[in-house]
């Protein structure tokens, strides 16, 4: 297990003080019953949106992927990544960002996108990865508008197995060469939950979840 990182740790505590990181039971999108789930509408506070944020940019600088855009997938990557554009700022680099639209609009303006039109190279950036499948969709359009997938950067990387036994991100860098990131892993919300002292039986069961469907 790669060692926990500063960065990982801190993003941890933040969604735990803002009850972003839930233990319990939760069904997934996947279908897959999780003992615990990242909902990171939770961090709603300009301050714990600024933490979030200073986060996502520590990881994507750390990464070294080569990038002109960012972009943040409806609804939840909306205002993330105009704060992730907000934190890259304050290290000196004004790079621009676009997100998109559920339903298409027809009027005004039209379209699904908004913000500043994508970049050559765009980073998607989103809040957590399971199947895959909300990443997916994401790459699908940036290509559909002409543009190349140049990294996803996630929050909380849930690292489950997919049909081929491989987690989603590593299938998108070894199949597409997509460089992936992410500012925290299951890995790191086990060692979290040992650090803050959760109950043996919470952790029992995050382990036995991750020995069921995490990648080996
Ligand atoms: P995939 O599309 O399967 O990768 O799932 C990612 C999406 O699932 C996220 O964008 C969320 O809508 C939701 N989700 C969470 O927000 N937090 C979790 O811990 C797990 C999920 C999930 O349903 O897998």
């Amino acid at each position: 297990m790669p060692a926990a990182t500063d960065t990982s740790q801190d993003f941890l505590a933040l969604a735990d003080e803002y009850s972003a990181l839930k233990f319990g039971e939760f069904t997934l999108k996947s279908g897959r019953v999780s003992p615990y789930f990242f909902n990171m509408g939770e961090i709603a506070s300009g301050a714990g949106m600024k933490r979030l944020a200073a986060g996502y940019a520590a990881a994507l600088a750390a990464s070294g992927i080569a990038y002109d855009s960012l972009f943040g997938p409806a609804y939840k990557g909306i205002p993330l990544v105009a704060t992730v554009a907000c934190a890259l700022a304050d290290h000196g680099r004004d790079v621009p960002f676009t997100y998109n639209r559920k339903e298409a609009k027809d009027h005004g303006e039209g379209g699904t996108l908004v913000g500043a039109p994508l970049g050559r190279r765009v980073v998607i950036v989103d809040d957590v990865i399971t199947a895959g499948t909300a990443v997916r969709e994401a790459i699908d359009l940036i290509r559909a508008a002409g543009s190349e997938v140049a990294g996803v950067l996630i929050a909380l990387d849930r690292r489950e197995r997919g049909s081929d036994d491989r987690s989603p991100l590593a299938a998108l860098a070894e199949d597409e060469g997509i460089p992936t990131t992410a500012v925290a892993t299951l890995d790191d919300v086990i060692i979290y939950a040992e650090r803050a002292g959760l109950d043996i039986d919470t952790r029992l069961a995050v382990q036995a979840y991750r020995d069921a469907y995490g990648v080996r």
